[in-house]
């Protein structure tokens, strides 16, 4: 909030209080925003853990995932979405549902297709993207899921990924 906004507002009320629609238009403007997930390996993945963080910016979500303990696999190469769901209960992560896709997109449009993980040193990831397909308010409460395979960015509805691995839910940090 530059300082010529709160003086428009201070010389327009004649008040050091602000009103509702003042501070919803400041909340909207403070863009900062932080949330995290820790995700965690089902028995396919027992030693799967790590976290995803979002910041937001003004231009997008700097994603980041740091992640040990995959499992080895054909390719190294493990898909990485937001899922709708908001738990990671059920077989297999099966209440975490399909992608994140507001605007009913086709994979790999969704607002939750994300770059796939890539292991190295025998299980760790570290991945780093920036999107502008969501904010990180938006995602407070959905969940972040690891496949077994890599995303063939065709297949529908999920690029073909093969089993959940391992699943966080997304909280306000
Ligand atoms: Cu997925
Ligand atoms: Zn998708």
């Amino acid at each position: 909030m530059g300082a010529g906004f709160r003086t428009r507002l201070l010389s327009r009320n004649s008040s050091l209080e602000y009103t509702d629609i003042e501070v919803t238009k400041m909340e909207k403007n403070n863009y900062v925003r932080n949330a995290k997930a820790c995700v965690k390996g089902n028995n396919q993945a027992p030693a799967l853990k790590g976290n995803v963080t979002f910041t937001q910016k003004p231009d997008g979500v700097i994603v980041t995932a740091q992640i040990q303990g995959l499992p080895q696999s054909e390719t190294g190469f493990y898909a990485l979405h937001i899922h709708e769901g908001e738990n990671c209960g059920g077989m297999d992560f099966a209440e975490t549902g399909g992608h994140y896709n507001p605007k009913g997109m086709p994979h790999p449009k969704h607002a939750g297709d994300l770059p796939p993980l890539l292991s190295y040193h025998g299980g760790m990831a570290f991945m780093q993207v920036m999107t502008s397909r969501f904010r990180v308010e938006e995602i407070i409460g959905r969940t972040v899921v690891i496949h077994s395979g890599t995303d063939d960015f065709q297949s529908q509805p999920a690029g073909n990924a093969g089993t959940k691995i391992a699943c966080g839910l997304i909280r306000k940090v």
